[in-house]
């Protein structure tokens, strides 16, 4: 059990004397609602000690509810695109909800010098970063984390301010959607939710909640309808080529899939042609299936890169996975195309296959 209490004073010691400071907070490139709520949450503890924020993310935000959330609650991202990072820009970096591992801003802080202060998340330790300080934590959602920090003295929240109101609206929505429902939430994640609570606007959530989805998205769930095969509750789905700002809908899809009654587990794939003409498989899996571990499923399953770096990860109930086509990449005429997609759609079957024990070649 990790010395909350600790961590709580160490956070608050980390932002003791750096009043005038600007921070970037970097979310992971397809920021969840957990990912923007902690980021938000930074933002207000670290203003109260005259610290300015940039919260930035170098993919984007592409699912309808999550265009709900930030819009609705009045919430500034920076989606930063493929620029480097200015040399003297920020003092320092604050990584929430991911590791680094899964932000492709963090070569280019690296290649800026600025200096990682602080990573804050809830998934398998990575030790990518040698930050100053580190709350890597076993719990439901990171936001919970923060709500931690608040209670703690982060953050004094008040119903009378707007902005306060925001926030813990923000908070619940991420631990409501991290935890599917509270579902897979821990006891502490129930706290959090507790003490957010008297200050939730009620009618913002529900609105934020109940979006509905986009016709594209409808189009990759039909894809992935067609394309899946079943096996000993597994359901696998290669859905073809998407463009890159319609890749959340991969794990829209995969949600969907789960929710047939013989599945356990849903794992949807497509080809993403990404704004700089680069391609890679992305993939998404979710299980209802507690024993199956998404991380080392995907990590076995899959393997390594040669930079050593896995394919994919995850953690309790979900997971993701990227397979960059380097050399392969670019458009391509539709034969080729063809052939493409049908050699990584079988090798990434027959892989996900070999995992599972099942042979490939044999008959639904
Ligand atoms: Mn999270």
């Amino acid at each position: 059990m990790e010395d909350v209490n600790g961590l709580a004073k160490e956070f608050l010691a980390l932002l003791e004397g750096r009043e005038g400071e600007r921070h970037a907070v970097i979310l992971q490139d397809f920021p969840d609602p957990d990912a923007i709520s902690c980021a938000l949450a930074y933002r207000l503890i670290a203003g109260e000690r005259g610290i300015e924020t940039d919260l930035i993310y170098g993919g984007r935000v592409s699912h309808q509810e999550n265009i709900a959330m930030i819009n609705l609650l009045d919430i500034e991202l920076i989606e930063w695109g493929q620029e480097p990072i200015p040399t003297g820009q920020y003092a320092g970096s604050i990584f929430v909800d991911n590791q680094g591992t899964t932000a492709n801003l963090t070569g280019r802080l690296e290649a800026a010098n600025v200096p990682t202060l602080a990573v804050i998340d809830h998934h398998a330790k990575q030790n990518l970063l040698q930050p100053l300080f580190q709350d890597v934590r076993a719990i439901g959602a990171c936001a919970s984390i923060f709500v931690s920090y608040i209670e703690k003295g982060a953050l004094e929240l008040k119903s009378s301010k707007l902005e306060h109101r925001r926030l813990a609206t923000a908070l619940m929505h991420g631990i409501i959607s991290e935890t599917g429902s509270m579902i897979t939430a821990l006891p502490q994640d129930f706290t959090a939710a507790a003490k957010l609570q008297p200050f939730i606007d009620n009618e913002l959530l529900m609105e934020i909640l109940h979006q509905q989805r986009s016709h594209r998205v409808m189009e990759v769930i039909r894809m992935a309808l067609e394309n899946r095969v079943i096996r000993e509750g597994f359901c696998f789905s290669g859905i073809g080529y998407l463009r890159s700002s319609d890749r959340d809908a991969i794990p829209q899809a995969a949600d969907f899939l789960l929710t047939e009654a013989t599945v356990h587990t849903a794992v949807v794939y497509g080809m993403v042609t990404h704004s700089n003409g680069s391609e890679s498989i992305n993939g998404s899996l979710r299980t209802t299936e507690v024993a199956l571990g998404p991380d080392s499923f995907l990590k076995d399953a899959l393997g390594k890169m040669e930079n050593g770096n896995f394919y994919g990860g995850g953690k309790s109930n979900a997971g993701g996975f990227a397979i960059p086509l380097g050399f392969l990449s670019g458009q391509d005429d539709e034969e080729l195309a063809r052939l493409k997609w049908k050699a990584y759609d079988e090798k990434i079957r027959t892989k996900f296959f070999n995992k599972i024990g099942v042979d490939n070649k044999a008959s639904e």
